[in-house]
Formats: structure tokens, sequence, C-alpha cells
């Protein structure tokens, strides 16, 4: 189909400020760096739609995928062997493996050992997931995508061409790549004897987020759960596609998991997240130790996965919008016409402008 010529000048002059923006989106540069230089003033004016047209075109059109492939050669340059050092984690007969991809993207390998079968979360790099797939020579069953962002889907496409039994799950309203198996919320999944995954909808970052729950019942251990970008460690995704009600509430499925729910989250951002947190709530102990043994981590490159709910419960601040101490700290009151719900999302959306200033991922 071909488009008139305004519209490609229009594609053109967006493109660039596009990628312009796509770039410092995804670097997370911090943004007193940007306040500085002549285009200051004219950057805060149009930083708005600029930022609506950039993620448009990364998230809807070929030009994303164009700079997510960039993207992962120059994290294949950088990082030949994976921008963290991760260990497998087994418990009766489940083994999860950490896979570092791009620069500090995490994919989920899944393996029932009895079966020799595994299901893997977000393959953002196919080459990586494949290589470590026939290192533990296992059939990959199920590509679990957590949403369409580029990061997280771009390898379902490559790796449902070297496994073509494999299904792929996702949410048919967020363009999951090579979807064949679209999920609802409380869905389950079954790969081999003993994974057993429960999909929950959980919308805000996107609007078909979706994350997975490995039930430890089946194998009697703790519940593993695969957050994407809605819950890391100590943190949270930003909210694209959703607002803070939408999100609070996606927060609270999280919430409303077992404190011994291991947490695997899509990104390592430990370290800037527990940062942020202990500026909001210098006096947590819980958390000044949870750092100090971050800071030792990050120092070895060691990957910080899994935190437990129980952990997260404690520190992180965007589970913790019920917290007094926390709606104090950010200078809150509920008012007196405004319900429960409606003062903890006002509280969660004062957190996540105030982390977008701070860093913004
Ligand atoms: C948030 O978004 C949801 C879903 O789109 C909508 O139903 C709700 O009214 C919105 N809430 C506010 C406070 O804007
Ligand atoms: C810190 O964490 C504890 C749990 O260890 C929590 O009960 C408390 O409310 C938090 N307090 C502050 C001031 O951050
Ligand atoms: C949110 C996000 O995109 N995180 C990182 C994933 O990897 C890419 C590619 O290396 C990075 O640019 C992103 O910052």
């Amino acid at each position: 189909m071909a488009l008139p010529d305004w519209t490609l000048c229009v594609f053109g002059v967006a493109s660039v400020c596009g990628g312009f923006y796509i770039y410092r989106l995804l670097s997370g540069g911090r943004r007193s760096a940007w306040n500085r230089g002549p285009l200051a003033e004219l950057m805060a004016r149009t930083e708005r739609p600029l930022f609506w047209i950039a993620y448009s075109l990364y998230a809807r059109t070929k030009l994303g995928y164009v700079f997510y492939k960039r993207q992962m050669k120059k994290a294949r340059e950088k990082y030949p062997s994976g921008h963290s050092r991760t260990q497998p984690t087994t418990i009766n007969g489940i083994k999860i493996i950490p896979v570092p991809v791009l620069s500090d993207n995490y994919s989920y390998v899944i393996i029932d050992t009895a079966s020799s079968l595994a299901a893997v979360v977000d393959p953002a790099d196919p080459q990586s997931v494949q290589s470590c797939l026939e290192e533990e020579g296992v059939t990959l069953e199920a590509i679990l995508c957590t949403h369409k962002h580029w990061d997280h889907s771009g390898g379902n496409r490559a790796l449902k061409r070297l496994h073509s039994s494999c299904r792929v799950y996702g949410n048919l309203m967020d363009n999951i790549p090579g979807l064949t198996h679209p999920l609802t919320d409380k869905d389950t999944i079954d790969v081999g004897t003993k994974l057993r995954f429960r999909a929950f909808y959980t919308p805000g970052h996107t609007v078909g987020h979706m994350i997975y729950l490995l039930d430890g019942r089946v194998f009697g251990g703790p519940s593993s759960l695969f957050s994407g970008d809605l819950v890391f460690l100590s943190g949270c995704g930003r909210m694209f596609e959703g607002n803070a009600s939408t999100m609070l509430s996606s927060l609270d499925t999280v919430g409303s998991l077992n404190d011994d729910t291991l947490l695997w989250p899509g990104h390592e951002y430990a370290e800037d997240n527990l940062l942020f947190a202990a500026e909001l709530e210098p006096g947590n102990i819980t958390r000044e130790q949870k750092l100090q043994w971050v800071l030792q981590q990050r120092g070895q490159r060691l990957c910080t996965s899994p935190s437990t709910l129980a952990e997260e419960k404690q520190y992180n601040p965007f589970l913790r919008s019920h917290a007094q101490d926390l709606q104090q700290a950010l200078g809150l009151q509920q008012n007196h016409d405004e319900d429960w719900t409606s003062y903890r999302a006002r509280v969660l959306e004062e957190l996540r402008r105030r982390k977008d200033i701070y860093k913004s991922r």
C-alpha cells in the first residue's frame, strides 16, 4: 500500500525524533544529563507528544524491530557471555535458569528434568536461549511471553522456527509475534508432568501484559513468579498503556500471592531500584540489608534474582501503596471524599512520577 507523500514526510520527521527518544528512553539515561544544552527548552515542550510518537513507532512498527535487532547486535558484542553471571536453581526436579540477554534483560528457561521438556519466558535473544536449551539437552514445548515489547517478544519467531511443535502463549491484545495460544486471566499451561503455570492478566505496562506463576504445589516447593515488566526487585514497570488504577490492580494481584513465592523479573534493575527506595524510606533495615547484598552481587556481576515476595512486600515501594510510612514520605493524605483504592492509586501515581524523574525505567 502506497502512502501519500505528506505521510512519508511526517513519518520521516517522526522517525528521527522518535529514534532519538527511543534511544533516550531505552538507554535509561538520567534525565539531568538532558537538562543542559540549547535544545533543552524545546525538548521540554515537545517531550510528551514526541515521546508518544516514539513509543508508538517502537511498539507498533517494523522500526521498533529494526531498533531491537541493532540493540541485540550491540549487546552481543559488548557482553559475549551475557551481562551478568547466573546460576540455575533446582527444586525437586524443576530447574530454573536465568539467561542474561541484551544489556540488562533476563529470559528464563524452566525445565521439567524428568521429561527433559522446557518452557521459556520472554526469549528476547533467541541465540542465547537456544544455546542454553542445547547445553541442557531439552526440548522446547512452550514460549510464555509477558508482553509485546521487542526486548521480550523479539525472539519468538526465530525459536519457533527451530522448534516447530513449540506453542507460543500470550495475550491477544498485545500483538505477540508468533502467538499460537491466546490466554485469558487465570488460564493454566502444562508442560511435562511437573510444570504447571497459571497466567494472570496484569495490564498497565502494556494493554495485554501477562505474568506467569509456576505452581509449587505440583512439585512440592515454593511457587515462582515470572513477572516481566510488571514488578522488578524493589521496582515496577512504567505505565505506558494504563493508568494508575489499572496498574494498582495488577500489582495487587502480585501482592495477593504467597510470601514464599520466588520473584523472577524481566530486568536486572535491583541496584537502582533499591537506591530509589532508600531515598523514600531511609530507615528500613530490610531494604538496607538487601541493598548491601545486591551491591556485593553486582560488584561481581552476579544476578540478583530471585527475591521472595515476602521481601518485596517489605521494601518494594510499588507494593506498599497502603503503607502509612510511605504515604507520609511522599507528603500525601487521603481526602475526605476519596475511597481507599483511589487514594492508593494516587500514591502509586506519585511514586511512579518520582521514579520517572529519578531514573526513567
Ligand atoms: C483507568 O483506566 C480504566 C481502564 O481503561 C478505566 O476504566 C478507568 O476509569 C480509568 N481510571 C481513571 C481514574 O482514569
Ligand atoms: C520498613 O520495613 C518494615 C518491614 O521490615 C515495615 O514494616 C516498615 O513499615 C518499613 N518502615 C519504614 C520506615 O520504611
Ligand atoms: C526496558 C529495556 O528495554 N531494557 C533493556 C533491554 O535490553 C535492551 C537492549 O540491549 C536495552 O536497550 C534496554 O535498556
